[in-house]
C-alpha cells in the first residue's frame, strides 16, 4: 500500500507560517494588540518584537512566551536593538505617541515624525526587503514619511499605511447592526484620511451582492450618523479607555495575512495618490487596494461623485500643508 503522502509538520491552510518573520516596532497598546491578533490567527513563524522601553519589552514578550501551548508555535524574539528584526519579510510599525482624551491625530506628527527617522533606518539595515506595514498617527502623513525615508529605489507599494482599513470595518459593522446582519456580509469603503476627514463612499456600499443605496440616491440621516460615528470612534473609545488597540490589532493582521500569504485580497489601505482624483504631491490616502507580498500590488480608483472627489483633493491639500513643512 502506498503511504498518505503527510503535510510538513508546520504546514497551515494559509500556507508556510514557519518560514515567515514579522517585526512590530512598538510595544504600547497598539503593539500588544498586533501581537494578540498576529498570535491568535498564527500567520508567521517568527515574531520579533521592538521598543525602546527594554524592561517592559522583556516582560511583555515573556509573558507572550508563556502563551506558547496555545497556538500553533510562533517564536517570539525581542529587545531594544534592531538585530531581532533580521531578514523580516514584514515590519510593523506601531511606535509613537498616541492621542490623549480630544486630542487629534494631527497633533502628533512633529513628534512621530522624529520617531520614524530614527526607526526607518534601523527596519531597512536589518531588513532591506521587508514589506513595511505604518500604523502610528497621524497614519497617512507618517506612511508618506516612510515612504520618503525608504528612498526613491524602495519599491513603490512596499511602504503603506493600515489607513482606512479599520474606519471601513468599523463602517461595515455600523452599518450591519442597523439593519441587522453580518458585518461579513456588508461590504463598503472609508476612502481619504484615517480619520477626521475619511470619506464614506456609499455608491461602494453592498448587502450581500445588492447595493445599499440605488444609483444616485443620498445617504439618509441614519447612514449619515453611522459615518459621523466612524469618524468619532477613536475619540469615543479614548475617552472611555483611554487608547484604541483591539480593532487596529485585528486590522493589522487581516492586512498581514494577505500580504505574508500574496493573497491578492482588496483592502483600504494608505498609499502614494499622487495622480489620482488630480492629486498632486507625494500624499498617501486610503483607497481599496490588493495586497501582494510586496504590498500594494493595485489601486482601485473608485468612480466618485463630484462631492466626494472634491472632498477627496481638500482632503489631499489639508494634509500636503500638514506634511509641507517635513518635506522641506
Ligand atoms: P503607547 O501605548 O504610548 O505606545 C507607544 C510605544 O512606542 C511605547 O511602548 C514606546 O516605548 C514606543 N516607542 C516610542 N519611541 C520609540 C522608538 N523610537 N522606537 C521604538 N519604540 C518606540 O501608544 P499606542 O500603542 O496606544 O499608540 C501607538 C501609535 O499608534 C500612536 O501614534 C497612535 O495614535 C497610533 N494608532 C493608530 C491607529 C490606526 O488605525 N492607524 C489606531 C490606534 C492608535
Amino acid at each position: 500500500d502506498e503511504a498518505i503522502p503527510q503535510k510538513p509538520a508546520k504546514e497551515t491552510p494559509l500556507g508556510n507560517h514557519s518560514s515567515k518573520k514579522v517585526t512590530v516596532v512598538g510595544m504600547g497598546q497598539v503593539g500588544l494588540g498586533c501581537v494578540v491578533a498576529i498570535l491568535n490567527q498564527d500567520i508567521c513563524g517568527t515574531l520579533a518584537l521592538v521598543d525602546i522601553a527594554a524592561k517592559k519589552l522583556e516582560g511583555e514578550a515573556k509573558d507572550f512566551q508563556q502563551g506558547s501551548a496555545f497556538h500553533q508555535h510562533t517564536t517570539i524574539l525581542a529587545s531594544d536593538t534592531y538585530d531581532v528584526s533580521e531578514n523580516s519579510d514584514m515590519v510593523v510599525i506601531t511606535a509613537g505617541v498616541a492621542q490623549q482624551p480630544g486630542e487629534s491625530r494631527l497633533s502628533l506628527v512633529d513628534r512621530n515624525a522624529n520617531i520614524m527617522k530614527k526607526i526607518m533606518p534601523q527596519v531597512l539595515k536589518y531588513s532591506p526587503n521587508a514589506t513595511i506595514l505604518i500604523v502610528s498617527n497621524p497614519c497617512d502623513i507618517m506612511t508618506a514619511i516612510a515612504a520618503k525615508l525608504a528612498g526613491p529605489d524602495f519599491p513603490q507599494g512596499k511602504v503603506f499605511g493600515a489607513g482606512t482599513c479599520l474606519d471601513s470595518s468599523r463602517f461595515q459593522t455600523l452599518i450591519a447592526q442597523s439593519i441587522d446582519l453580518d458585518p461579513k456580509n456588508v461590504h463598503g469603503y472609508i476612502i481619504g484620511e484615517h480619520g477626521d476627514s475619511s470619506i464614506p463612499v456609499w455608491s461602494s456600499v453592498r448587502v450581500g451582492a445588492l447595493p445599499l443605496l440605488e444609483p444616485g440616491e443620498e445617504p439618509n440621516e441614519t447612514l449619515k450618523k453611522i459615518h459621523k460615528s466612524v469618524v468619532n470612534s477613536a475619540y469615543d473609545i479614548i475617552s472611555l479607555k483611554g487608547y484604541t488597540n483591539w480593532a487596529i490589532g485585528m486590522s493589522t493582521a487581516h492586512i498581514c495575512k494577505a500580504v505574508l500569504n500574496d493573497t491578492r485580497t482588496i483592502i483600504p489601505v494608505s498609499t502614494c495618490v499622487r495622480g489620482l482624483y488630480d492629486v498632486e504631491g507625494d500624499v498617501f490616502l486610503s483607497l481599496p487596494c490588493s495586497l501582494s507580498s510586496q504590498g500594494v500590488q493595485r489601486v482601485a480608483v473608485l468612480p466618485l461623485t463630484d462631492s466626494e472627489k472634491a472632498t477627496f483633493q481638500k482632503c489631499a491639500k489639508g494634509i500636503w500643508e500638514v506634511q509641507k513643512p517635513i518635506w522641506e
